[in-house]
């Protein structure tokens, strides 16, 4: 047996977010979740909403004292901004938010646990949704760097690890191209100039934070998926780079480069469906690159060319150029409908290393969702997740690998600490390293909580 070994600073932690685990007491404003979910109920599992969640608004203490329990070192939750601002249009706070945040963090940081915070998971306030069209509208983006500086300016003192934006890729797409987050637009051109005017809410936040000189680093979160073509033919080739270009280089290739990939723009003026932009903003995005990136990762995306060719008349979409590929035997996790396969978290890994200049990084999420994992309690009524600590070692071996061959990667956070809300899947899928009784609240380590402990105790594991 050989010892998987990371270094004595590796950054051991977990990722939720604020509309995921926080539940809507006292916000000011609604998010376009708790409006969708009010609206049309029946799009949500079981028709579960996100009013109550984890309930970590009143028990954020109980999550903050397993943290330190189990040795986890950081934690990424988001700040929503339907809960900070109180005034959307000039970025003043409500001071129960205020407050809140400020005992969140503090109780963190007093445990030994770093605050990792986003400020955006996916959760526009839907008044900016319904008044201006969301993040089509580049108003928003400036509301949306007002919102930033704001929570800078008031937890920048403690907070040494900002996030802009969690995989705004998945936001847009899920908002303006594939219906599946309200409001439900198919729209190529209301995608590409929502990417590009949250790149623009994003270049401006890192240029606030960074005017602020502050003591502590900004990034972003993407799902950096490099795509897996069926074969070597020209037109599965071709399926992985227009996948790639819109799914990932998106965004990985402005935010760390300072500008889009030409093959990019020259797609966007092909199909007719270029953003508007102006010169001063292009030199804003190339001035403001981040400090550090997160990736999200959860399974390999295999493509191919698509198997109907566009009629002449369709309106242009990027899946004119790929179909996903559904590989006979793939190993699946049925749960969750995902792959399994570990090694892409390698091959991300020195991407990363090797086309963005070693830029640091860490795995912001990584994890395994399930059904019904109350049929694993054991005899004390503690989950035994064996499947989970199955799936987060082989990823850790093959991350470890690529530590070894120079990949700058400083950490992983599971996805999730406690079980949450995920969305319009609600909690059928459990990722957490805790689990959560939906009745009570109350939460419990899971058998995978305590494997990590040991884990974190000794700098790794043996094979
Ligand atoms: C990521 C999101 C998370 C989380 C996770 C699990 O893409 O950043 O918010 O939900 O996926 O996915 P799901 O909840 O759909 O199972």
């Amino acid at each position: 047996m050989a010892k998987i070994e990371f270094s004595a600073d590796f950054d051991w932690g977990t990722a939720s977010s604020g509309p995921q685990s926080e539940g809507s007491a006292d916000k000011p404003h609604e998010s376009l979740w708790e409006y969708w979910y009010a609206k049309d109920p029946e799009r949500f599992y079981q028709q579960v909403g996100p009013k109550i969640t984890c309930d970590s608004y009143h028990r954020y203490k109980e999550d903050v004292a397993i943290m330190k329990e189990l040795g986890l070192k950081s934690f990424r939750t988001s700040i929503q901004w339907s809960r900070l601002i109180k005034d959307l249009e000039t970025g003043e706070p409500d001071e129960k938010a205020v407050a809140f945040y400020n005992d969140y963090i503090n109780e963190m940081i007093a445990a030994g646990v770093e605050p990792v915070m986003n400020l955006f998971h996916f959760d526009t306030p839907i008044a900016l949704e319904h008044e201006y069209g969301g993040f089509k509208n580049k108003h928003v983006a400036e509301l949306f760097v007002k919102f930033a500086t704001t929570a800078f300016t008031l937890f920048g003192d403690r907070v040494k690890r900002w996030i802009t934006f969690n995989e705004p890729v998945a936001h847009a797409k899920g908002a303006y191209l594939y219906d599946f987050i309200y409001p439900n637009e198919v729209n190529t051109r209301s995608y590409t100039q929502a990417n590009y005017n949250i790149l623009l809410a994003h270049a401006g936040s890192v240029e606030a934070y960074h005017k602020l000189n502050l003591d502590g680093e900004i990034g972003i979160v993407v799902d950096l998926l490099p795509p897996i073509p069926r074969s070597q033919n020209s037109g599965d080739l071709l399926a992985a780079e227009v996948f790639d270009l819109f799914t990932n280089r998106i965004f990985m290739d402005p935010c760390v480069k300072g500008e889009y990939a030409d093959q990019y723009l020259e797609l966007l003026e092909k199909h007719n469906c270029n953003f508007e932009y102006t010169s001063e903003e292009l030199e804003l995005i190339k001035n403001n690159t981040v400090d550090f990136i997160g990736i999200n990762y959860y399974q390999p995306q295999r493509v191919k060319a698509p198997a109907r060719l566009p009629n002449i008349n369709d309106v242009f979409m990027p899946d004119w150029y790929f179909d996903n590929y559904e590989m006979p035997n793939r190993r699946m996790n049925v749960h969750r409908g995902w792959e399994i396969y570990p090694k892409t978290i390698y091959d991300i890994a020195m991407r990363v290393k090797n086309e963005y200049g070693n830029i640091k990084w860490y795995v912001s999420e990584n994890g395994m969702g399930v059904h019904d994992e109350d049929r694993f309690k054991d005899e004390t009524g503690m989950i035994c997740d064996d499947y989970r600590i199955e799936f987060i070692q082989e990823h850790l071996q093959w991350l470890n690998k690529a530590i070894q061959e120079g990949s700058n990667c400083q950490g992983y956070h599971l996805w999730t600490f406690v079980d949450n809300w995920s969305w319009t899947n609600a909690y059928k899928n459990r990722y957490g390293y805790v689990s959560l009784d939906l009745k009570t609240r109350n939460r419990t380590i899971k058998k995978s909580g305590y494997w990590i402990k040991e884990v974190i105790a000794n700098n790794g594991f043996e094979e």
